[in-house]
């Protein structure tokens, strides 16, 4: 596969969707919806039912992953997925705790960034779950540009998939 390099045309990029403040489920395809307005939406992930990472005491969230290809830089992108998060009502509060919607840029084509505000690949991917399975479900041969692991291999070295359960939208629907 080429690699993609930011100036070359619409880049794909993996962002992680949460939520677990609200109806879950409508901010999350709320959020999709908005996406959808600035970003192509190229794959989504099922929905799976997570226990919260980090800050223990607070809801269930539901996670997903989406794909989407588009010319935004990873700021402009940054800066939509932050527009979403105030318009689905986010307010500031305190890291890692409950929020009606997060929207994470995981991956931006091959770029790596460290800045203050924005570091791609995201931090925390090879260490979560109910980042991984998803991801996995959508990407599983996509290949993390730091580690050089595919998305399979950073999911069996974790290990455990534990509090991660596919969501039955159906089920919920009613
Ligand atoms: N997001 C966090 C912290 N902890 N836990 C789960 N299960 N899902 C999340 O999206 C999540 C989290 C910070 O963004
Ligand atoms: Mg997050
Ligand atoms: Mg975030």
């Amino acid at each position: 596969m080429a690699a993609q390099t930011v100036g070359s045309g619409p880049v794909r990029a993996y962002l992680g969707l949460g939520a677990n403040l609200g109806d879950r489920q409508h901010n999350i395809s709320r959020a999709v919806g908005l996406l959808s307005k600035s970003v192509h939406i190229e794959q989504l992930s099922s929905l799976y039912q997570t226990e919260p990472a980090g800050y223990l005491d607070q809801p269930l969230f539901l996670n997903a992953v989406c794909l989407v290809r588009t010319s935004l830089s990873p700021d402009e992108l940054l800066t939509a997925a932050k527009q979403i998060e105030s318009a689905l009502g986010r307010t500031q509060g305190l890291p890692n705790g409950p929020r009606p919607i997060d929207i994470d840029i995981l991956l931006y084509g091959d770029l790596v960034i460290d800045l203050p505000h924005l570091t791609i690949p995201h931090r925390r991917i090879e260490e979560r779950a109910f980042v991984l399975v998803p991801l996995a479900e959508i990407a599983p041969d996509l290949v993390h540009p730091v580690s050089g692991r595919t998305v399979r291999e950073m999911l069996h070295r974790l290990g455990s998939v534990e509090g991660v359960t596919k969501w039955d939208q159906e089920a919920s629907n009613v």
